[in-house]
This record gives structure tokens, sequence and C-alpha cells, in this order.
């Protein structure tokens, strides 16, 4: 039983033992080469109410992508908001960080658990394909992720993803994530189709008031 996350569930290389009870918004950092930018925009978001924060910097080389990692999980801890760092399982070891989030290239998703630890948050892209979903969890996965859903502007070579992934993937018992042009308009029909949580970059950090688009993602888990 994983005690730090216990709502994520999988035992590391078995079957589910909790159901999915993560839910929320999972926010995305956007490519910004400023730190303090990236801090100042971010930690009014965290207090808002995003569930989890990724680190995600496709443009930054490694030492700004270690400073601003190292930056995010203190200012994430004071948040009490798990930090989980994208594509690089060293990085997220050396920041401390909550997990890692790992696309088909970013390497074993069973090694990152034996880097990271039971506790640690390890997600996987699937794109638009539930066997890749099946072998992620049981490689000791514990959430999955599918999209893109929409048109994005934040992500180049996407694969078009369909809800009818997100109710498939129910049986996988851990929390699936959604991706890829979602806004607060469009955000429901996802959750309805079974995502525990919608991942965001441009829907908030673009936003002309971030803080109110946290608010109305989360609005869409109202029932
Ligand atoms: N993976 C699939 S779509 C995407 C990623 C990282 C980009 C999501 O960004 P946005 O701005 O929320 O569409
Ligand atoms: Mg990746």
């Amino acid at each position: 039983m994983n005690s730090r996350w216990p709502q994520l569930g999988p035992a590391p290389s078995g079957p589910a033992v909790v159901g999915p009870a993560v839910v929320g918004l999972y926010l995305i950092t956007p490519d910004e080469a400023d730190t303090a930018s990236l801090l100042a925009r971010t930690a009014p978001l965290l207090t808002a109410g995003a569930t989890w924060l990724q680190y995600r910097n496709k443009t930054a080389g490694d030492a700004l992508r270690h400073e601003q990692a190292t930056a995010l999980q203190s200012l994430c801890r004071q948040a009490g908001v798990p930090l989980i760092v994208n594509d690089d399982v060293r990085l997220a070891k050396a920041v401390g960080a909550a997990g890692v989030h790992l696309g088909e290239d970013d390497g074993d998703i069973a090694a990152a658990r034996v880097l990271l630890g039971a506790e640690a948050i390890i997600g996987a892209s699937c794109y638009d394909r539930l066997d890749l979903a099946a072998a992620a969890v049981a490689a000791g996965a514990n959430y999955v992720a599918f999209g893109a859903f929409f048109p994005t502007r934040s992500k180049t070579g996407t694969r078009q993803a369909t809800g009818d992934l997100l109710s498939q993937a129910a049986s996988l018992g851990v929390p699936r994530v959604a991706i890829g042009g979602i806004t607060p308009d469009n955000a429901r029909s996802l959750i309805d189709a079974g995502a525990d949580l919608v991942a965001v970059i441009s829907g908030v950090y673009d936003a002309a008031d971030p803080v109110a688009a946290v608010h109305a993602y989360l609005q869409c888990f109202a029932r």
C-alpha cells in the first residue's frame, strides 16, 4: 500500500489495490525561460487548487531545468502540491520531486520505480492506446494519460484520443488523465467519459485570469 499517496493505489508491479480517487486539475508548466516569472505565475495557481503540478520545459537546457525544478519543488512543498517532473527520472530524483511523467521514449517505468521508490507518483503517456496503458500499469505506473483530445498549440505531432479510451481504462484501476486542448468548456465531456484529472497548459497559463481559469476547471468536477 502506498502510504504517501494512498489514493493512488496500485502496488508497484501488481494490480491496483485501491480505486482511483485523485481528481482535479493537473497543471503543467509552459516553456518559460525566466525562473522568477515561472514561480510568480505558478504560485497563485497552486493556492487556487491545482491538484498536481508537472514541471515541463521542452526548450530549457539541463542547468535551467535543474534550477526550475528545484525552485518548483520548494514551492510545491510549501503549497502541499505534488510536483511531477516530465521526461526525466534523474531530475525528479535529484530535486526530490513526488514523481515523474514518462512518454514512450523517456525510459523504462519499472526502472523509474526502482530509482524513485514505492511511494513515487509515476505516470505514463499512453496517447491513443489502451494497450500502452495496461503495460504501463503492469510495469508500475500509478496513473495513465491519454491525449491529445482536442487541437493544441502546446505540442506538435499529437495523436488523436477519444473518450471511449477513458471509459475503457477504468478497468486499470489507476487515475486516468486527459490532456490536449482542454478548456473549461470542453473538460466536462472528458470527465463524464471517465477522466479523473484534466491536464492543462495553455488553458490556464494563457488565460486572461489564470486563477479564475483554475477555478473554472475545478468547477467542471462539481456534480
Ligand atoms: N501532450 C499531449 S497534448 C499536450 C501534451 C503535453 C499539450 C497540452 O497543452 P494544452 O495547452 O493544455 O493543450
Ligand atoms: Mg516525454
